[in-house]
């Protein structure tokens, strides 16, 4: 019976280290967690629903496809932590693994999408600070702030950084922050007046507009400082540039219509025009697109490069016009006798958004790419305007005077479920690409 009992004994003591062994060779898998909510853009506040996390945080993480969060609460059934900085290539949803750990075991495991966000400049106490918040207006944050304010936002095309001017009357400088606050650095540190910074397709550099050599002129920076070179040197303005697509070329506007230049030394300027014009991104190979005697001005690429749309009054009164990246074929896709203008391409590049006070006010309009289909979206007596698109071109974000105060709004592309998504003074909405020139009446 002994001896029996004795057997039983080593059976159950192999059979336990054989079960620990399991365990050795094949760890359990960490718990589902589940967050709430499920996407959002950097600095979201997700609440990560789980057990077994452990009474307090003690050494405990939480990561984001290996990004630590910041964790504002801990509890064994729910961890309260922020969405870390993560890159939103050319803004589209990205799912991330979710990873909670606990004295160096993983706990919990769970996927979120990250968004891109909509940038926004906040007006407080006269100042403009620049904001960023979900595409449903939940989880706004300051990014940059400071006397003067700040305007021209650009996300880097990643999606992991902001460039944006800070004014500091009579003088603004360039600056790039990270999307969720941090590391904010001054590009350029001269007493002039430097906006519309915009970035090459791989993130390397900046191209902006300065008035640093007493003209305005097209720059370009490293995106980390350094490297500043001027591209246009020309004595009129040379103004609001941007990257193709390709990162090949700059476009940008220029008075530079009509100009003769006799002999030696400084050019002798004629009667003037803006023209739209564009370069290799090293300065060389200067071509006038539009070539025309009308203002030819604020030129867009279209996301697959081939065509252009700029604003034209050649015919009299404000037009859209769209040519191709040649300046071959210049089409008036607006047509109309009212002011249209402030081009927003869908990512797609399927459809232009754009503003016109055809009825009676300012509005948001959208067209086929080639004029056709223009179908109001907007319809109120106060100021609409400064439409972007979101990353899968279903919705547009803007800015409005509606309800007595300039602030964000978010529409179907239909123009359908017109919503407010911020609650105090505000506008400028930037979601990808598109870029403002701010002038409100
Ligand atoms: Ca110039
Ligand atoms: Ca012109
Ligand atoms: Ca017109
Ligand atoms: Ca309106």
């Amino acid at each position: 019976m002994t001896r029996r009992a004795g057997y039983v004994a080593v059976a159950l003591g192999a059979l336990l280290v054989f079960a620990t062994g399991c365990e050795w060779f094949a760890p359990a898998e960490p718990a589902m967690v589940t967050p709430v909510p499920t996407g959002g853009c950097v600095n979201t506040q997700v609440t990560l629903v789980g057990a077994g996390f452990g009474a307090s945080q003690g050494t405990g993480t939480v990561t984001f496809d290996g990004h630590p969060a910041t964790v504002d609460s801990w509890s064994d059934s729910a961890i309260v932590a922020r969405v870390p900085l993560l890159p939103t290539p050319h803004g589209a949803p990205d799912d991330v693994t979710i990873l909670v750990s606990a004295d160096g075991v993983a706990v919990g495991s769970g996927v979120f999408t990250v968004v891109r966000g909509i940038l926004y400049f906040a007006e407080r106490a006269g100042d403009y600070v620049l904001c960023l918040m979900n595409p449903d207006g939940s989880d706004p944050s300051d990014l940059a702030s400071g006397v003067g304010g700040v305007t021209s936002a650009a996300w880097s095309p990643d999606g992991t950084r902001v460039a944006f001017s800070r004014v500091h009357e009579p003088t603004a400088g360039i600056y790039v922050v990270d999307a969720d606050g941090t590391d904010e650095e001054q590009l350029t540190n001269r007493a002039s007046f430097e906006l519309f910074p915009a970035w090459s397709p791989d993130g390397e550099r900046i191209t902006f507009q300065t008035l640093r050599d007493g003209n305005l002129e097209v720059y370009v920076v490293d995106a980390d400082g350094g490297g500043e070179e001027n591209l246009t040197q020309f004595p009129l303005e040379d103004c609001w540039p941007s990257w193709s697509p390709d990162g090949t070329k700059i476009l940008f506007y220029s008075r530079r219509g009509g100009i003769i230049i006799l002999g030696e030394g400084a050019p002798k300027i004629t009667p003037n025009n803006l023209e739209v014009m564009v370069m290799n991104a090293d300065g060389t190979d200067m071509t006038n697109l539009s070539h025309n005697s009308a203002t030819d001005w604020l030129p867009s690429w279209s996301p697959d490069g081939t065509k252009i749309a700029f604003q034209s009054d050649r015919d009299g009164v404000g037009e859209i016009f769209v040519m191709a990246s040649d300046g071959s074929n210049p089409t008036n896709l607006t047509n109309h006798p009212a002011l249209d203008g402030w081009v927003a391409w869908s990512p797609d590049g399927e459809r232009i958004a754009f503003v016109s006070d055809r009825d009676g006010n300012y509005e948001i309009y959208v067209m086929n790419a080639d004029g056709t289909g223009q179908v109001r979206l907007t319809s109120n007596a106060e100021w609409d305007a400064g439409p972007t698109w979101s990353p899968d071109g279903t919705q547009i974000a803007f800015e409005s005077h509606r309800d007595g105060e300039y602030r964000v709004y978010v529409m179907d592309a239909d123009g359908t479920d017109q919503t407010r998504l911020t609650g105090e003074s505000s506008g400028c909405p930037v979601w990808t690409e598109s870029r403002w020139v701010v002038v409100r009446p």
